[in-house]
């Protein structure tokens, strides 16, 4: 059976245009069938949303915290299963599968603890005896569209937190990734929420993630994706003045010291390369590296890239997953040939690979003898592809890690406090890793870059606040 949104409590919406969600490990394999929703269903689930505003912000604490903390708990009892759904949609391995799920569960266990403290403030005013009350306040109804990278993790760390300040829900995932948004879904669909308080839409960008980002009952858009949709979408909501928090790209570096453990820095080079298939915005792009441990880095690094296992993210053997889609692989592939048009050398990977089920195999690239201002080595892949660099010294690696439009997550590999400790201070990326890998990043706490990377108040931890409620000012004389 075809399967459809959710709009006002009911799961709806007929069309004649379906969308089949296929397995890039398997193109034979057709997961399953929706039916595409388009601009009309999309107004009637933003009306349901904003009908369900006022009451649901009213909603006290303990009513937030059982809907978020059965949403949780569903999640993490079922790990297993829609871990498997996700890789087998996706095609991150079953590890990273169950991972990415785990960590959806507790991001909303997470959020429903917050829901037990939302923060206020009361001080004594500067006149005489009144006093003033400063609150935070639902924003109302919440556009949500998210990408096809974290097809769990991301809706929920945009989700909980939403519902958690008292907000309603139109949720739009990618058309790649429909199987786990629709889980979810159906999930929060018995959690306890009252109609239309959360809403989600199958259909396309175009129609239905343009509904959401033009109709001016739509408070505030959270977005993660491309810098392009995002440059848009904030365009679009500055003119009618919808609050709008974007996570888009990011071309990462990771610097490795001489004194670094080398064994360790080519784990953490390897790891936040080329894990989830290089498909995160959080991915090591550029890997930045000292002349004294040059040679032994990049012989290592290489030996490892080569023998990656590629394969069926169902595969327990498998270290890497396919690519998304062929779209995605055709620009992975032109970064590659352009990196070679541009004079770096390719030293490990860069090949399709052919295994049993046809899927878009790719083993991961490793380019060296690049200069950073080559186009490789300044826009994002969002593949495995990966840029290795020589440089004399802590601060012309500095130098060269800050020559980026981006600055989501900047890393280093050092065993030094002094360059450690000035690397945090002058990275001038939202996130800085120490002898740990750019992505992967805990569920508790800020996440989110500078430049062009982000744009808004941050997500995730007790941060998440600022953008999911207002702030009222209430002073009172006493009676
Ligand atoms: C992570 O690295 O754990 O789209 C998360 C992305 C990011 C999430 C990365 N928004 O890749």
């Amino acid at each position: 059976m075809m399967k459809t949104s959710f709009i006002n409590g009911v799961f709806q919406g007929q069309s004649g245009n379906v969308l089949r969600n296929i397995n890039p490990s398997d193109t034979n394999d057709v997961i399953e069938e929706f039916a595409r929703v388009g601009r009309e269903e999309a107004d009637l689930a933003i009306s349901a949303a904003k009908a369900s505003a006022v009451d649901w912000g009213q909603s006290n604490p303990q009513q937030r915290f059982d809907v978020l903390d059965f949403i949780g708990s569903e999640i993490l009892s079922r790990k297993q299963e829609l871990g498997e759904l996700l890789s087998r949609e996706e095609g991150k391995t079953l590890t990273e599968g169950v991972g990415e799920v785990t960590r959806a569960g507790y991001l909303f266990k997470f959020f429903a603890g917050e829901a037990l403290r939302i923060p206020g403030q009361r001080l004594d005013s500067v006149r005489a005896g009144a006093t003033v009350d400063i609150t935070r306040e639902p924003v109302g109804v919440i556009g949500i569209i998210t990408p096809w990278n974290f097809p769990i993790a991301i809706p929920a760390w945009k989700i909980a937190p939403a519902l958690c300040y008292g907000n309603s829900v139109v949720f739009k995932p990618a058309e790649l990734v429909p199987s786990s948004a629709w889980a979810l879904t159906e999930i929060i669909s018995r959690s306890g929420l009252p109609d239309g308080v959360f809403n989600m839409l199958i259909g396309p960008g175009s129609e239905v993630g343009d509904a959401i980002i033009k109709n001016g009952s739509v408070d505030a858009i959270s977005f993660t994706g491309s810098a392009r949709t995002g440059a848009s979408i904030a365009q679009q909501c500055a003119a009618r003045m919808a609050k709008v928090q974007l996570e888009m790209g990011g071309k990462n570096p990771l610097i490795v010291l001489d004194d670094a453990n080398l064994e360790l820095a080519v784990d953490i080079a390897v790891q936040g390369s080329f894990y989830s298939t290089g498909q995160r915005c959080t991915a090591s792009s550029r890997v930045i590296v000292t002349e004294g441990i040059y040679q032994d880095f990049a012989q290592l690094f290489a030996e490892r890239t080569r023998a990656l296992r590629v394969g069926h993210a169902l595969d327990p053997k498998t270290q890497i997953g396919p690519v998304i889609d062929s779209k995605q692989l055709e620009q992975d592939l032109s970064y590659i040939r352009l990196g070679q048009d541009e004079g770096a050398s390719l030293i490990a990977g860069g090949d399709l690979v052919n295994l049993k089920t046809p899927g878009y195999f790719l083993q991961p690239a490793l380019f060296s003898d690049v200069d950073n201002s080559m186009r490789i080595c300044q826009e994002e892949v969002f593949g495995p592809v990966v840029t290795l660099s020589r440089v004399t010294c802590y601060e012309a690696a500095l130098a060269q890690a800050e020559d980026t439009q981006f600055g989501l997550s900047a890393g280093i590999v050092t065993s030094s406090l002094k360059h450690a400790e000035h690397y945090k201070r002058h990275a001038s990326a939202g996130m800085v890793m120490v002898n740990m890998p750019t992505a992967g990043v805990d569920y508790h706490v800020p996440f989110g870059g500078t430049k062009a990377s982000s744009f808004g108040p941050r997500e995730q931890g007790s941060y998440a606040v600022d953008f999911y409620t207002k702030v009222k000012t209430a002073y009172q004389l006493p009676m």
